[in-house]
């Protein structure tokens, strides 16, 4: 059993972060040996958690759908199907690193008795400096370098939970984490966008890189069409980062934080095979993917061109009627929409049971499409106050599927009215 599942027996489970809100400032030697993910219990921030067993798919086994809406994740793991613990020489231990995780994990948010206008601002205050940032993206460069384009993640690594958009919701990507268990014995992967539109693009990939340095074998990051220059610049991290460090006394230190981002950013893996049968990337299919292997090729660093498989795997979507066969436009104007015929071609093609990807953003946090052989996830509840469930899919030893939702509360006008004055203008598509 996860020692952070919610609710936990285990008895670090029990503890909270301690006097954490208090000592987030305290000096990185203070903390650099100790594992902050130990002691970590988030705040909830989403109103509820359950499960319910995916539609019927290849890569689904008879499991019985789960009765009790209720239920917590701690349930769903079977004893054969327990979350395996990491090897202590698997965890890269870097000072920097812990020192970050700690201060991220720990820090404050309002009280529940704190006035309602600063509890629906939903930042997390996080005291994070520029030198660390840049450091932190050169150890996360290197790290990411190590994997290829393509990771390829075995059995000995479910269960799995895949996670799809995050966009800089830092607070609830927190409470994910505290419910759903650490690294140290549950395996993630991320399909990308973890910036621009919500709030705290720079904690969120500044968490996720960190994760990812110090468990490269238990957490893995895939690149989004969001994790690139062009849409940065648009959509709000390019601005978080001039802002955040508007104030230093060095000038133009915002930028050198944003393109140390997008350095890093650049080494981003590009698709996950787990197990051989389910392919997860961002968008999804290409004209220019035949085979599976077509996927390690991929040159890196690069950026994200407009055209040509790595636009198309970062920029695609499932064209939204199933009965249309083919390839047809986007109406994004970049990347493709990939018909029934192409996705049920390229699965038997590649002994593909299952594609899943993020990239659009769901009322309910999921959908299946294309006879159950596309999957879409979408993990950012209430996307800039759209009031969508953010959902987590969980992937069984035996291929099982299980989605974890992230509930928003509904139904509460007066929140919901104050809620608006926060959301952007930019708020309808992706
Ligand atoms: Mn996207």
């Amino acid at each position: 059993m996860s020692s952070l599942a919610p609710g936990g027996t285990d008895s670090k489970a029990s503890q909270k972060a301690p006097e954490g809100a208090q000592q987030k400032d305290s000096s990185p030697g203070k903390n650099a040996d100790e594992d902050p993910l130990e002691e970590f219990d988030a705040e909830d921030s989403c109103e509820e958690v359950r499960s319910q067993k995916a539609p019927n798919t290849k890569t689904c086994s008879g499991e019985q759908a789960l009765p009790d809406p209720e239920l917590s994740v701690e349930s769903l793991s079977s004893e054969e199907d327990e979350p395996e613990a990491v090897p202590n020489d698997e965890i890269v231990q870097i000072p920097l690193v812990n020192a970050l995780l700690y201060r991220l994990l720990t820090a404050g948010i309002p009280p529940a008795d704190a006035p309602r206008k600063k509890r629906l601002q939903a930042v997390v205050d996080v005291n994070l400096k520029a030198e660390e940032l840049l450091r932190l993206t050169e150890l996360a460069t290197e790290s990411l370098k190590k994997q290829k384009p393509l990771i390829r993640i075995e059995n000995k690594s479910l269960p799995l939970l895949i996670c799809g958009d995050i966009h800089g919701q830092f607070r609830d990507l927190r409470a994910m984490f505290g419910r759903l268990g650490s690294p140290f014995n549950q395996s993630y992967l991320f399909l990308g966008d973890y910036v621009d539109r919500g709030l705290q693009g720079i904690e969120t990939a500044a968490f996720l890189l960190c994760l990812q340095i110090k468990f490269p074998t238990k957490v893995f990051l895939l690149r989004g069409n969001h994790e690139d220059r062009g849409t940065t610049m648009s959509y709000g991290f390019f601005d978080e980062c001039v802002n955040r460090f508007s104030t230093d006394s060095s000038s133009g230190v915002g930028e050198r934080v944003y393109e140390a981002f997008l350095h890093a950013f650049k080494w981003l893996p590009l698709a996950a095979l787990v197990d051989n049968v389910i392919l997860c990337m961002h968008g999804g299919l290409s004209p220019e993917l035949t085979t599976i292997d077509d996927l390690e090729k991929i040159p890196r660093p690069c950026m994200i061109p407009s055209y040509g498989l790595l636009c198309d795997l970062l920029w695609s979507d499932p064209s939204p009627d199933d009965s249309r066969n083919e390839w047809s436009m986007s109406q994004r104007g970049i990347g493709y929409n990939y018909g029934t015929k192409v996705v049920e071609e390229f699965c038997k093609r590649n002994s593909i049971d299952l594609i899943v990807r993020g990239h659009q953003m769901l009322d309910n946090g999921y959908k299946f499409m294309k006879g159950g052989h596309v999957l879409t996830i979408f993990t950012a509840p209430n996307y800039t106050n759209l009031k969508n469930d953010g959902v987590i899919l969980r992937v069984s030893k035996s291929h099982t599927c299980h989605f974890i939702f992230l509930r928003v509360q509904r139904n509460k006008k007066k929140k919901d009215k104050e809620a608006e004055k926060f959301v952007d203008e930019d708020t309808k598509i992706l």
